[in-house]
């Protein structure tokens, strides 16, 4: 995914088989260099059995 702008938006389509994942941010931060996921920007999702499995 591409960077964003601050309080810009955007969306991907994946496909995940069920489980728990998490989302995790590497890109540095521009005031300290540290990669965003120091700073909070990581979270866990869910993915559940879909209702349209192929
Ligand atoms: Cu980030």
């Amino acid at each position: 995914m591409a960077p964003l702008e601050r309080g810009g938006v955007n969306w991907i389509e994946v496909d995940l088989e069920p489980g728990k994942y998490a989302l995790i941010c590497f890109l540095p931060d521009a005031k300290d260099g540290k990669p965003h996921f120091t700073h909070g920007m990581m979270q866990e999702i869910e993915v559940a059995n879909s209702l349209w499995a192929r």
